[in-house]
């Protein structure tokens, strides 16, 4: 095993990583940019160094500088964590001539599956089902009209070098063609600095379904089930669950099988994650992978009661998988809310700044990975992914129940968060039902009226008004402050307006303990 691990990120993720080394024995090495010195991650860490400014291309980025701490401070081993270089084969290729093993895939499977051409290309030679497309990059728009003409309108243009919805443009009849080709190239040029384009039939209102592998280095290969991740407003994802809905033991056993054939076929090595497009029949088409380890990977974790990061680090360091596919049993339901510093109520505006308090959930089936904590300041480098919610029920239903109820208990205070969006969808009698696809958010935020501004809102307001009342009288009991300087609580409880609530609500929080 390792002796010392570089953890290559911040925030949430290099803390979550930072435990799986602990509970191992394994040192770790953290990193951070100055903007970052008194964050969580840094504070967790035995082990910190500074690796430049603020901005993620002169610090996060910098393979030259992580190389460099990796050697200094001893590391053998470097986790990348996700975003920033967890899928840029050139910081794998540089571990490899250092002699630090990179926890996640080899450089060559990484390059390989990171196009999406090439992935098709393995995907179809494993006969793992595609959307019906192109297979290599296109020359023109006529090639593009050419395609369409055959499969039928409409059609999605992306990119080959893509990802996030960038460089993708659907096209609905011949005459868009030509103007939909130059934005999608000229947007791919932009993200990626490469143009190239290829095309696909347009499914509408597909699932977004992925399923998980995790691949050794003595031929071994496991899919660790699906999760639904359907639940996305511009291409990122907000509430994912596991297992699916719609997914029955026979598709998940199909969908599972056919991922482990690719990335078997692929060469792949460590966790990743195979992502499908699901229709209304059930049928399923892959469509990326993703080399490295997911943001959402707890959900897996959760009904799989696996460790996937200690995972990781074991195959890394050349130990067989410690289990089979069949040792691989799914039990219960998990759901995961990211929680983001972000204003729901202004067009999702991030929102940095300085957390003032933080009442965090706790309790049956509730776990939290994030990486803050009050009087931190969010920095607006970077994501602003403050962490996430995480629940677990014998079933859905009890899985969505504790979520709604963890949710009103958490609060944070000094920033805007979509927390208050969570309690909304997970009361949507749609997402109740599962019935969401991948537009669903989108749509149902085109439909639903802005948020109310109160974070309790779900509350009925009789309870809500005792837990103010309680918290009152406990601030003023607690320290000694005289009860008359403000409104007695029994002229407090007779109030019943929805503003009169929200001043109480505001003196209550002016705590300066919090
Ligand atoms: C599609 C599709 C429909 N048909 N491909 C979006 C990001 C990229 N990874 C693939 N995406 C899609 N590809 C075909 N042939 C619809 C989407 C899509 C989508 C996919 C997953 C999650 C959210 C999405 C939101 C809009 C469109």
């Amino acid at each position: 095993m390792f002796r010392k691990v570089l953890i290559a990120n911040r925030g949430e993720i290099a803390i979550r990583i930072l435990r799986a080394c602990r509970e191992m024995g394994i040192g770790a090495t953290a990193v951070y940019s100055d903007v970052d010195r008194a964050s969580l991650h840094v504070r967790l860490a035995g082990e910190a160094w500074p690796i430049g400014p603020a901005p993620s291309r002169e610090s996060y980025l910098r393979i030259d500088k992580l190389m460099d701490v990796a050697r200094r401070s001893g590391c053998d081993a470097l986790h990348p964590g996700y975003g920033f270089l967890a899928e840029n084969p050139a910081l794998a290729r540089a571990c490899a001539e250092s002699g630090i093993t990179f926890i996640g895939p080899s450089p060559d499977a990484m390059e390989q599956l990171g196009s999406k051409t090439a992935a098709r290309h393995i995907a179809s030679s494993a006969g793992v089902p595609m959307v019906p497309g192109t297979l290599e990059p296109l020359a023109d728009a006529a090639q593009a009209a050419a395609f369409a003409r055959e499969a039928g309108f409409p059609v999605l243009l992306k990119a080959v070098a893509g990802g996030g919805g960038k460089g993708m443009r659907r096209v609905e009849n011949e005459g868009e063609l030509v103007s939909a080709w130059r934005d999608a190239g000229s947007e791919a040029v932009n993200a990626f600095g490469d143009g190239r384009l290829y095309i696909e039939k347009y499914l509408d209102r597909p699932r977004h379904i992925e399923i998980q592998v995790l691949g050794d280095h003595h031929g071994n290969v496991i899919y660790l089930g699906e999760r639904e991740c359907s639940v996305q407003r511009r291409h990122q994802k907000v509430v994912e669950e596991a297992p699916s809905p719609v997914v029955d033991p026979a598709l998940r056993r199909k969908m599972g099988e056919a991922a482990v054939r690719l990335a078997r076929a692929g060469g792949y090595t460590n966790a990743g994650t195979l992502e499908f497009l699901v229709d209304a029949q059930r049928n399923f088409f892959f469509l990326e992978m993703n080399t490295r380890l997911q943001v959402e990977h707890p959900v897996t974790e959760m009904v799989t009661g696996l460790d996937l990061v200690k995972l990781q680090l074991r195959v890394a360091a050349g130990e067989p998988l410690p289990l089979r596919q069949e040792d691989v049993v799914l039990r219960g339901h998990a759901i995961e809310c990211r929680i983001y510093a972000e204003d729901p109520d202004n067009n999702f505006f991030p929102s940095p700044g300085k957390i003032l308090s933080r009442r965090v959930p706790a309790g049956p089936g509730i776990r939290l990975d994030d990486g803050v904590y009050p009087g931190w300041v969010v920095p607006t480098d970077y994501d602003p992914l403050l962490g996430k919610l995480i629940s677990w029920g014998s079933d859905r239903a009890e899985a969505i129940a504790r979520l709604r109820r963890a949710l009103e208990e958490y609060s944070i205070s000094g920033i805007q968060t979509n927390i208050g969006l969570f309690r909304r969808i997970l009361a949507d009698a749609e997402y109740i039902r599962g019935e969401i696809y991948t537009r669903w958010l989108d749509e149902w935020l085109a439909r639903s009226p802005a948020s109310s501004p109160t974070s309790a809102a779900a509350l009925p307001e009789s309870l809500e008004t005792a837990a103010i009342l309680a918290a009152a009288l406990f601030h003023v009991s607690s320290n000694g402050a005289n009860p008359s300087a403000g409104p007695a609580a029994s002229a407090l409880a007779a109030e019943g307006s929805h503003w009169k609530r929200e001043g109480r609500r505001t003196a209550v929080a002016r705590d300066p303990r919090d």
